[in-house]
């Protein structure tokens, strides 16, 4: 089937170039002008540069509003409005020049196509016009580039940002878990060596801090809370991206990081602002970690204040007190159950 195909192909071509021969014999035939001809001929490639230019914006503005509506919606934290308008600035500025130097580029090609009654002017340098192309860009990055780094500088400022609630989110192929520091918001210390069945992150059970912290398989946030996420990962890099919150952060084995960020906006309200009554919020891995990377994710929610306490309270600790008696501190090399290499 494929030969064929290729055959009808190559024949197709063929038979264009007999009938492009036949029909320029014919011509010199006639006798008419070889000029003319060739006149005729820049002209209809000129008018088909801006054919295809009218073509390809129209498809472009068209897709482009079609498929808006499969982006995010409005940010849900703090500092992801300011991403969100400083995204819209960069794209203002894209399209506005995109549009411009496409047009110019069609509209040159059809303008200046080959006529032999013309001259072409030529010049050895103009300053000024490279003054203006230099300048201008350079001004127009540079403010780009400064305002976002500003911007940057803020949301990864961590010094002045000490009151956050403390949430570990712990990654290793191909899930996350998440530790809340409980009461005395202090997440306890952890060390790869402690990891066991029962103890997946490896805190330390003889750390007081320790006592009160709790484990589930969601990040559950409180609205209008600063919230100071604590990243670590068990064996390769992760990443850990929350897309409506404009979050992201790698999770890097054998250092910890961390993400600063104030959610603004209940799932319940986002259901409203989506008009979506199944929405959720979701936390992905982001970086390719391995085979089942593409599955590595967990559901995120935003709950009231009070709705959060609750939620919390009904979830189980670390160390439940029964359990906490008979852990090995200290554990020796031989209960390592999953040794991680890496650290
Ligand atoms: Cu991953």
């Amino acid at each position: 089937m494929n030969l064929l195909l290729t055959l009808a192909i190559v024949f197709g071509v063929l038979v264009l170039v007999r009938i492009a021969n036949v029909a320029q014999m014919a011509a010199e035939l006639s006798g008419e002008n070889e000029d003319d001809e060739q006149d005729k001929s820049n002209k209809w490639n000129g008018m088909g540069f801006l054919l295809f230019m009218i073509f390809g914006l129209a498809l472009m503005t068209y897709s482009t509003i079609k498929w808006l509506p499969l982006t995010l919606p409005v940010a849900a934290s703090e500092h992801g409005v300011k991403v969100d308008e400083l995204m819209d600035l960069n794209w203002a500025v894209l399209i506005i020049v995109f549009f411009i130097t496409q047009f110019l580029l069609f509209w040159f090609a059809y303008k200046y196509r080959y006529n032999r009654n013309k001259r072409s002017f030529y010049f050895h340098d103009n300053n000024k016009l490279e003054a203006i192309w230099t300048i201008v860009p350079t001004i127009v990055l540079a403010g780009l580039i400064v305002t976002g780094l500003v911007e940057w500088n803020k949301i990864t400022d961590l010094a002045t940002k000490e009151d956050g609630i403390k949430i570990q989110v712990y990654s290793k192929q191909f899930d996350f878990t998440t530790r809340y520091a409980g009461k005395d918001n202090k997440l306890g210390a952890s060390f790869f060596r402690n990891i066991t069945d029962a103890n997946p992150l490896g805190v330390d059970s003889e750390d007081v801090a320790a006592k009160d912290d709790k484990i589930a398989k969601e990040l559950v946030m409180p609205v209008g809370q600063e919230i100071e996420l604590v990243i670590n990962s068990r064996d390769v890099i992760h990443s850990v991206y929350l897309p409506h919150f404009r979050v992201q952060m790698n999770a890097v084995p054998g250092m910890t990081t961390r993400f600063h960020f104030k959610p603004t906006v209940t799932t319940a309200k986002m259901k409203e602002i989506t008009g979506d009554d199944k929405f959720e919020y979701i936390m992905l891995c982001n970086k390719i970690c391995g085979v089942a990377h593409y599955n590595m994710k967990m559901g995120v929610r935003v709950l009231e204040k009070d709705e959060y306490t609750k939620w919390l309270r009904g979830e189980k600790k670390v160390f439940e007190p029964a359990a906490a008696t008979p852990a090995t501190p200290a554990a020796p090399a031989d209960s390592v159950k999953s040794p991680v290499a890496s650290i």
